[in-house]
């Protein structure tokens, strides 16, 4: 069988699998699959409600934190299937992420502190931006516990953008949150310590260690947070935590909890009780109240003092300004959440069985009347809690975090002593119902719950243990995130997805119809700076330009070659190579390795990246792609040889190929080519009889095999023009090239045939 015959015969199979397909499909009934697998009618009401039909999307996309493995994971529901990991604080090999020179330009400074470089990031609460407090589909925020920092992330296409550093910050644990217009993203410490770098000794906690919260002032034109335009508040050594915005009638205040505020300084080892006694003694601890409205302007008069190049805003200007306030919670508390009306502020004291809910109606009553309770020992006025309290519930053993539903006075807490998640109305404060989760929830989530207008739906129990819900892989479990359908007054739990990272301690779902990313990049984009990248190419102006000392390479990537395919460099050399992926066609990434040399690239249609190493060693080093982008995808190679520095080469004559080719070979090998092209033009055709223009994938597919067949046509004429002159070798490889770009333009062809029948495409005149 010659080769245009197998692609007819490719023609025809494509459409004769779908039936094969659907007669496999009847061969058994639900009650036999029931039978066995050994479901109920419950478990096949989860799955009817959770399964997602081959080719079918899902209706919220949800951005979890990857924990201690620095990374953000992107799950769909209801389905629950990992569509994405995203690098931002530790590389990622896939992606490139810290091995490309422009995101390496991020990542080594967003992780680097005093001369180290640190591996990991504790990531904890992503947020996305907001416009009108609703989510609007642009940017994602992601804070790090352990190493104080806060990245960006750019939805049109899912890579992280921007890390800053906490300048005051020892550890943090409340951030990232937005306000309604992500004007500021807010970041509060964890663990109270000097905001200088300076060493204090313990003795001194009271006197010089110190809390803070920091806004961070992010400009959505540019996509970027302005560090020289954010500000801190300094805070009383209490251990802050959790953080929110307020929003309609409280917008310009935040929330900041805190545990530990009996300042306990442990000591096991000095034969005190440890922390953990220490700093849950107390009946109460405090919400910080901050009117950061009025901090900003502060902060835009110039009344902050600079601490390691940052404006923080004293404790003492705060209280003098009535930037800051304090209300008693009980006991420990976690979360701390305000309705999406804006009207109140629910918190969870873990060692209490109550959660609270406050009014702000009534704290700001207190503040203007300046009735206060009494000071803390940092002159913060204090309110006095009854004043200000709207409900106080008791839902159970633990209660933590809590979200909001789409009917009104609806929330949904989790309570981690009991491992149970409770559904209740905070407005007359009972409880609804309540569910068994597996086991000891931490935080939850429901669809866009903390928003001005959430969704409803859905709730995502995000587990801190999964003991035995899974098949064991050793002592460490994976997490468990389970789905529970929330459509109904009685709760459902549908599914248990295991996510084999670090402790995901929050996640945010927005609906899918929000997002909208990029297909394929611009042509030539650094994607970091979101730019025209300055070393990108067009095809044909591949080049390489040498320095003393130095070689950069300006290359392409489209099926199936890389350009250059022979990189010659002296030993010692600094070789940079930049790629930029031709393609248009939607995901043709191709990836380029090159062998020893940690060298790895991820080329996205339109991208272009590039890679800068030292050739310390002479050798031969083969580079290839690393995606199986074609029929050809093994042939998208080359070779980097590194001579050595005195190499003077002895062979000057041509090199002698391994195969000779005749006058017949290229006639052969034309024929055949002219044998595909009747092929490709009755696929072609068909596509060109039906309304293919009314699809927009095909549309994109068409442009793509146009593209190919253009090629095809270059070659084409080179292969005729060599034939002229009787050179058979360079005729025969030009005639061999037009048909490698034929067979991609006939996949292309075929797969938009395929689509187009698929989708009941219509004839036209
Ligand atoms: Cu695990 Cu928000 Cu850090 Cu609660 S946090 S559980
Ligand atoms: Cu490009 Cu494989």
């Amino acid at each position: 069988m010659n080769r245009s015959m197998k692609l007819a015969t490719l023609l025809a199979t494509a459409s004769f699998g779908v039936l094969a397909a659907a007669s496999a499909w009847s061969a058994e009934s639900l009650q036999d699959v029931m039978k066995r697998r050994g479901l109920n009618e419950k478990d096949v009401l989860a799955a009817a409600k959770t399964y997602t039909p081959t080719g079918k999307r899902d209706e919220f996309l949800v951005f979890s934190s990857g924990g201690q493995s620095g990374q953000v994971l992107v799950y769909g529901i209801p389905s629950m299937r990992i569509l994405k990991y995203i690098g931002v604080f530790t590389p990622e090999p896939w992606q490139g992420y810290g091995y490309d020179d422009e995101s390496k330009r991020i990542l080594d400074e967003g992780s680097s502190i005093d001369g180290r470089k640190v591996l990991f990031g504790d990531t904890h609460h992503p947020a996305l931006s907001e416009t009108d407090g609703d989510y609007d589909g642009q940017y994602l925020f992601i804070n790090d516990k352990n190493f104080p920092r806060v990245a960006v992330i750019d939805l049109r296409d899912f890579e992280t953008k921007q890390i800053v550093k906490n300048p005051i910050l020892k550890s943090e644990h409340g951030g990232t949150f937005v306000s309604p217009n992500t004007d500021y993203i807010i970041e509060a410490a964890q663990y109270p310590a000097p905001l200088e770098d300076d060493f204090v000794p313990l003795e001194q906690f009271n006197e010089k260690y110190r809390g803070a919260v920091t806004y961070w002032r992010f400009n959505r034109e540019k996509g970027r947070i302005e560090p020289e335009n954010s500000f801190s508040i300094e805070l009383p050594p209490y251990s802050q935590d959790l953080s929110d915005f307020g929003k309609g009638p409280s917008d310009g205040w935040s929330f900041t909890n805190s545990f530990c505020s009996e300042r306990y300084v442990g000591g096991i080892e000095r034969g005190r009780p440890p922390f953990e006694a220490g700093c849950s003694a107390k009946d109460t601890d405090f919400l910080h109240v901050v009117n950061w409205k009025k901090a900003e302007e502060l902060f835009k008069a110039g009344k902050g003092k600079k601490i390691n190049g940052h404006v923080v805003i004293d404790l003492a200007t705060s209280v003098k300004e009535g930037v800051l306030f304090l209300i008693p919670e009980p006991k420990s508390p976690h979360g701390v959440d305000v309705t999406p009306d804006g009207k109140l502020i629910t918190v969870s004291g873990k060692l209490d069985s109550h959660t609270t809910v406050y009014s702000f109606d009534k704290i700001m009553a207190q503040v203007k009347a300046g009735k206060f309770s009494g000071k803390d020992e940092y002159g913060v006025p204090i309110i006095d809690m009854a004043s200000v309290v709207h409900k106080q519930v008791e839902l159970g053993l633990g209660p933590l975090h809590t979200q909001y539903d789409a009917k009104p006075c609806v929330a949904y807490t989790s309570l981690y002593v009991d491992s149970m998640l409770a559904k209740w109305d905070y407005c007359e404060g009972k409880v609804l119902d309540k569910i068994s989760i597996h086991y000891n929830i931490g935080h939850l989530m429901a669809m866009e719950g903390d928003t001005v207008h959430p969704k409803g739906k859905y709730v995502v129990a995000l587990n801190k243990l999964a003991i035995d819900r899974f098949n064991p892989v050793g002592p460490l479990h994976p997490q468990n995130h389970q789905l529970i359908d929330a459509s109904n007054d009685k709760m459902q739990l549908l599914y248990d997805m295991p996510l084999p990272l670090g402790e995901p301690h929050y996640a945010v779902a927005i609906s899918a119809d929000k997002l909208k990313p990029h297909i394929r990049y611009p042509h030539g984009t650094d994607s970091r700076t979101e730019e025209k990248h300055p070393a990108s190419v067009r095809a044909g102006s591949e080049r390489i330009e040498r320095k003393p000392g130095k070689v950069e390479v300006f290359g392409s990537v489209i099926r199936s070659h890389i350009t250059p395919e022979i990189i010659e460099v002296t030993e010692g050399d600094e070789v940079t190579v930049h790629l930029t992926n031709l393609e248009r066609a939607q995901d043709e990434t191709h990836g380029f390795a090159v062998s020893k040399h940690n060298v790895n690239l991820s080329l996205e249609p339109g991208k272009t990246a590039s890679a800068t190493f030292k050739a310390n060693k002479a050798g031969v080093y083969p580079y290839y792609c690393t995606e199986f982008c074609s029929a050809l995808h093994l042939e998208m190679e080359g070779y980097l040889l590194v001579q050595p520095a005195n190499y003077k080469a002895a062979e000057t004559a041509k090199a002698k190929e391994g195969v000779a080719y005749t006058q017949k070979d290229y006639d052969g090998r034309v024929k055949a080519n002219v044998d595909t092209q009747k092929v490709i033009d009755s696929v072609v055709g068909y596509i060109t009889s039906v309304n293919y223009k009314d699809f927009p994938p095909v549309v994109a597919l068409v442009e793509d095999a146009t593209d190919q067949l253009n090629f095809a046509k270059g070659a084409k004429e080179k292969s005729e023009d060599f034939a002229k002159k009787a050179d058979w070798q360079n005729a025969m490889l030009w005639a061999e090239q037009w048909f490698q770009y034929q067979v991609k333009a006939a996949d292309i062809g075929l797969r938009a045939k395929t689509y187009l029948e698929q989708h009941g495409a219509k004839k036209v005149q």
